[in-house]
């Protein structure tokens, strides 16, 4: 795709978006509410099934105008149009970006390089499904012929924190006679706890990494892998308890597992973008093919929204354009996403990575340093449990903290009142964050003088509510394509590649320049700065101390 754009902050619609701000930046929700008693119903939306309530948002019609014409202005269409068709618009590590083919139905055709790709995307489907069977069946066994009864996805990164979040998120479904325990960190730590009450005879590794050459994923492997065979007391386990899932073949065949358990991606699906892939492997044999089947499918839905909906209609469209409008004039840093779910408890964390490495980029795509912000920060935590802790500052602090409230009308665990009260918390936060409380109001609820202006809330805190029947796999398909799409939007109009990761990259580098500074028998040279030299020199002469 080659449209040439003119820089963003010079554009008519950029200006006028400033201007505009000028114009609104002291509107209140409360007035914006009153003159429209239709506004809870006109700004919203449903897309497949997912129900989208934005007017909590310091908009007008105006703003949503002048967003929807910024977006005109950034060749969003055409950019959309170009992903889907497998253009190789990850233009610094020149890949095609196709996270949308691995959940594209079987018979559809995506081209990349001449080939079409979704014949591939399901013929590991259907191995990893053939393999998930036998697992949860039973018929796949260890080394001395017990059945597999815990998994260890090790990963890191893109190949831990989705199928992390994605076990945790649908764990309601899932077998509960197996378990799957995720380890990513470096820190021994976390192995030695994940392993200390497992029986070797019923653990099955999946090694998940995409090179097949991360620091941390392989030396957690090798770690494994030393626990299994010395405790199984042969080489022939592995076999067994080791499977992989990677794009690099001959690094696989390296660590010492056959390629027959290998389960395959490909370099035009991006780490933070791949839990739908074969990276999805631990989440598939917990809650069994079937349903990573419909997560899938729920995934293509949310695709088809997104390439198929007017944008004046399509949800990923206006939560990029309402984060813009926060993120560029507003000035906001950060946006809390707020999930009153408790199974939701990891997306937060996975969000952060999906939207922060993406769009955490101050370049732009023709490597000009950008003279505008680009990506937020991204945090939050599961409701209520935040309501009783950082609340305090989105209600009353000095930040605009922009807010996406995510719940559902139905629970799986139904259990005496308690989804009714967890939802009256979520609308009645998002209610009193809008609306605030005026001093007056305080008063005349006979609160002493000295304590009015403590309890008054100035409210005109925005807040997204994103709101679905329950929590099923297809939901939370829908859920992840929305804020990958989100993301998207927002990586086109700052022009920015939202696919590559340089930074990730640079941290490993960095760290095995130091690794043998930290192990070297003789007193290493050291080169850098004198604080990182002093900090290693302390190191080495404590490591060896006892505890
Ligand atoms: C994701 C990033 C990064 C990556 C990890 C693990 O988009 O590239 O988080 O997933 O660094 O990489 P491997 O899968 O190659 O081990």
């Amino acid at each position: 795709m080659s449209v040439s754009l003119t820089s963003l902050t010079q554009r008519p619609a950029w200006k006028a978006l400033e201007e505009h701000y000028q114009n609104i930046r002291h509107l209140h929700l409360r007035t914006l509410f009153a003159e429209d008693t239709e506004r809870g119903k006109r700004f919203a939306c449903e897309g497949v099934g997912i129900y989208f309530d934005y007017s909590k948002n310091r908009i007008t019609d105006e703003t949503l105008r002048l967003l929807l014409e910024l977006a005109r202005s950034a060749a969003l269409r055409e950019r959309i149009d170009a992903m889907f068709q497998g253009e190789k618009i990850n233009i610094t590590e020149k890949r095609a970006v196709l996270h949308v083919a691995l959940r594209a139905p079987r018979g559809q055709s995506i081209v990349v390089d001449g080939e079409n790709v979704v014949p591939e995307v399901h013929a590991v489907l259907d191995k990893m499904t053939d393999f998930a069977n036998r697992v949860r069946s039973g018929a796949w066994t260890g080394y001395s012929g017990k059945r597999i009864r815990t998994i260890i996805n090790i990963g890191i990164g893109g190949s831990d924190l989705g199928p992390f979040m994605a076990y945790e998120a649908l764990k309601y479904y899932s077998d509960r006679n197996l378990t799957v325990r995720f380890v990513s960190n470096i820190d021994g730590s976390e192995l030695v706890e994940a392993l200390r009450d497992l029986e070797p005879e019923e653990t099955l590794f999946i090694v998940s990494s995409k090179t097949f050459t991360t620091l941390e994923t392989l030396t957690n492997a090798r770690s494994a892998r030393i626990w299994c065979v010395e405790a199984l007391g042969s080489e022939q386990a592995v076999a067994k308890h080791f499977v992989a899932v990677s794009t690099n073949a001959k690094e696989v065949e390296k660590f010492g597992i056959d390629t027959a358990n290998m389960f395959e991606f490909w370099d035009w699906v991006g780490g933070r973008y791949s839990y739908d892939s074969a990276i999805g492997l631990s989440l598939m044999i917990a809650i069994g093919p079937e349903r990573f089947r419909q997560m899938l499918s729920g995934f293509h839905a949310m695709d088809e929204h997104f390439r198929t909906a007017p944008f004046e209609r399509n949800l990923p469209v206006l939560l990029g354009l309402i984060g813009i409008w926060y993120n560029n004039f507003f000035g906001a840093e950060t946006v809390a996403v707020l999930p009153y779910d408790h199974y939701l408890g990891h997306l937060t964390a996975y969000l952060q990575q999906l939207d922060m490495e993406s769009d955490g980029k101050h370049v732009d795509l023709q490597g000009n340093r950008v003279n505008y912000q680009t990506g937020p920060i991204i945090w939050g935590q599961p409701g209520t449990n935040g309501q009783h802790a950082f609340y305090q500052l989105i209600h009353q602090g000095t930040k605009l903290i922009p807010c996406d409230f995510i719940g559902f009308c139905q629970t799986l665990n139904p259990l005496g009142h308690h989804h009714d009260l967890l939802m009256a918390n979520f609308f009645a936060q998002t209610e009193a964050l809008a609306f605030g409380k005026t001093a007056e109001e305080v008063a005349a609820d006979g609160v002493p003088a000295f304590q009015v202006a403590h309890r008054t809330f100035e409210g005109n805190r925005p807040t997204n509510t994103i709101l679905a029947d329950h929590l099923t796999p297809e939901t939370l398909g829908k859920l992840i394509a929305l804020y990958e799409h989100k993301v998207f939007v927002q990586g086109t109009i700052w022009q920015i590649d939202s696919f590559d990761q340089w930074g990730v990259e640079l941290g490993k580098v960095l760290a095995n320049r130091i690794v043998p500074e930290l192990q070297s028998g003789s007193e290493p040279n050291l080169t850098h700065d004198s604080s990182t030299n002093t900090l290693i020199r302390r190191y080495r002469e404590l490591r060896g101390a006892e505890l």
